[in-house]
């Protein structure tokens, strides 16, 4: 074994948790690293975590290292090399005696666990720690996590892989290409409904989006509603929202900020715009990413944007600054 990486799991008795955390161990995720677990679960559930330890136990993962389970994060935080922040408190549930169905309630409550998160992972998480947002409104948790913690050395970051990954299926299919053979895969913006999944940087077998996908009819009406979508889709079908899906997207993520991308792919998550592609400075937003040889990840820059794609990143990006100022309570 190399060296030891440890992650803090959110959310970890949930759904998405189940299908991710025995990833992380596995010794694909991490290559040969040792893995330490910590995993955070709110008072009334963190005592079932002791049967997915047992689980994890029972599996036999030699690079697994010491799991713990707690429901006080801010000792689960300390010396976090990554923090997969699942956890957040799902539309539609009575919290406080409220039932929670409006966008701005769920942005207050979420938001408020992510000023309590961010700050101990900015004060207790390791200086390069990674910070992925995967519990909704991905996006702007990770504003508000990003706030509080007010640490420019750690990478926050809201997951839109699991978008991209859906969008390159959905070419796959439309073209019969391989889906191994599509790359590029850039979603813009808030991971919500407003999302742009580009079809025209998408690299195809080596050739542009734009010159193979002749169609904009289909990618219009057919492929950006279906990646804007598809996660309802999901829901109306199974009668629960993706899960092992969102947790293969995770495992994508970490593993595209652990090794460095070809130069001609990039991969899709949000991060705090530094003014690139005119979005505004600071704004948590979906670009196409790089890491590079020295291990920091960039936005990848000079891609064309056509004046339609403009307008559509442009509803996003309106969307993710309408819920800035709905949450800006929580920031200082
Ligand atoms: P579950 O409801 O199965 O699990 C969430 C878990 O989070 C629960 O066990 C809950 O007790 C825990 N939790 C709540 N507040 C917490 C806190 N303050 N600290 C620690 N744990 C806390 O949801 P699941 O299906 O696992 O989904 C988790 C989140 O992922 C949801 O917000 C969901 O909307 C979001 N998703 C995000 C996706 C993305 O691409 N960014 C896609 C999948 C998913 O919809």
């Amino acid at each position: 074994m190399s060296s030891t990486v440890k992650v803090v799991v959110t959310g970890a008795a949930g759904q998405i948790a189940y299908s991710l955390i025995p990833r992380l161990v596995d010794g694909r995720t991490f290559g040969d690293k040792k893995v330490d677990l910590s995993l955070v679960e709110i008072p009334q559930v963190v005592d079932k975590l002791e049967g997915l330890v047992m689980e994890l136990e029972d599996s036999y993962f030699p690079n697994m290292g010491n799991v713990s389970y707690t429901s006080n994060f801010e000792e689960a935080a300390k010396d976090g090399d990554w923090f997969l922040l699942v956890g957040s408190i799902p539309r539609g549930i009575v919290y406080n005696g409220k039932k929670i169905e409006e966008r701005s309630d769920l942005l207050s409550i979420n938001g408020g666990i992510f000023v309590d998160q961010g700050s101990a992972i900015g004060k207790y998480g390791k200086e390069e720690a990674k910070i992925l947002v995967v519990g909704n409104p991905a996006n702007t948790n990770a504003l508000i996590g990003k706030n509080a913690a007010n640490n420019n050395s750690q990478l926050w970051m809201a997951m839109t892989m699991l978008d991209s990954n859906r969008a390159k299926s959905i070419i796959a299919k439309k073209t019969n290409i391989d889906i191994s053979e599509i790359a590029n895969m850039i979603i813009w913006g808030n991971h919500s409904p407003t999302m742009y999944p580009d079809a025209e940087n998408v690299i195809i077998k080596g050739e542009l989006g734009n010159t193979v996908l002749e169609d904009q009819d289909w990618i219009d009406s057919v492929f950006i509603p279906s990646v804007q979508q598809r996660g309802k889709a999901v829901i109306d079908a199974r009668g629960a929202s993706s899960a092992t899906s969102a947790a293969k997207a995770a495992i994508d993520t970490v593993m595209a900020c652990e090794h460095p991308s070809s130069s001609n792919d990039c991969f899709s998550a949000a991060i705090s715009s530094d003014g690139s592609y005119d979005v505004q400075e600071g704004l948590i937003c979906g670009f196409p990413l790089m890491r590079l040889d020295d291990g920091t990840i960039e936005i990848k820059r000079d891609l064309a944007l056509s004046d339609y794609a403009r307008k559509k990143i442009k509803i996003s990006i309106d969307e993710l600054l309408s819920e800035r100022e709905a949450v800006k309570h929580l920031m200082k």
